[in-house]
């Protein structure tokens, strides 16, 4: 990897135009099956990233709060996590456990993250692994503890991120996308592919 930022490991276009579309076609199907939803925060207020998810749990958020679930909010089971994902995956952690989530985030016009941390899962020593596809974001990296300084970090499609050790728990958003900056994705905005150890 070129670049430590904070603690996250950034590996500046892992993924070649040839595996970013083959990746795509992948989360294709993975959103045939189970289909993007805008998830509602615990106060009733719609994120606007649109969520879905792929693996034995997947991501939700709703006025019972975020949590980890076997099923899509039709009832219908997680698709298998994409095999592209998988081998991104394993080569960036060299680890023998593999992920139960690939949670899908997808960034339309005006689309953002506030910072937040993810502390949903079981075991913070397990990393997390994130791919970047389509128009560029802007992600601002904070610290363990709220508030504070922070740094911002442009994320181009096929980049990949590893979240690990100190990194794990540090606080993190999405300032903005950049509308246009990609062809990859026909209806063009971002998706971001999360691999995560859920239990
Ligand atoms: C740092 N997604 O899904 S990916 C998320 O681009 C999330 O959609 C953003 O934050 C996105 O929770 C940022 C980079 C990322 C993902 C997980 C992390 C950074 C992280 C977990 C711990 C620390
Ligand atoms: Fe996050």
């Amino acid at each position: 990897h070129a670049m430590v930022v904070r603690g996250v490991e950034v590996f500046p276009g892992w993924l070649d135009p040839e595996g970013q579309r083959a990746m795509v076609d992948e989360v294709r199907a993975v959103v045939a099956a189970a289909p993007l939803f805008q998830p509602e925060t615990r106060r009733g207020r719609k994120m606007s990233v649109r969520m879905t998810s792929a693996g034995r749990f997947g991501w939700v958020s709703d006025r019972r709060g975020y949590r980890y679930e076997p099923r899509h909010p039709s009832g219908v089971g997680w698709p298998p996590i994409p095999a592209s994902a998988l081998a991104v995956w394993d080569a960036v952690t060299g680890l023998d456990r593999r992920p139960d989530c690939c949670l899908v985030n997808y960034y339309g016009e005006g689309a953002k993250m506030g910072m937040h941390q993810d502390r949903d899962e079981a075991d913070f020593r397990w990393p997390v692994v994130s791919i970047s596809l389509g128009d560029a974001a802007r992600f601002r990296i904070g610290r363990v503890e709220r508030g504070g300084p922070t740094e911002s970090l442009w994320l181009n499609s096929g980049d990949v991120l590893v979240m690990g050790g100190a990194a794990r728990l540090v606080h993190h958003g999405i300032d903005r996308v950049r509308a246009g900056s990609s062809s990859l994705l026909a209806g063009g905005g971002r998706i971001n592919l999360t691999l995560r150890v859920v239990d």
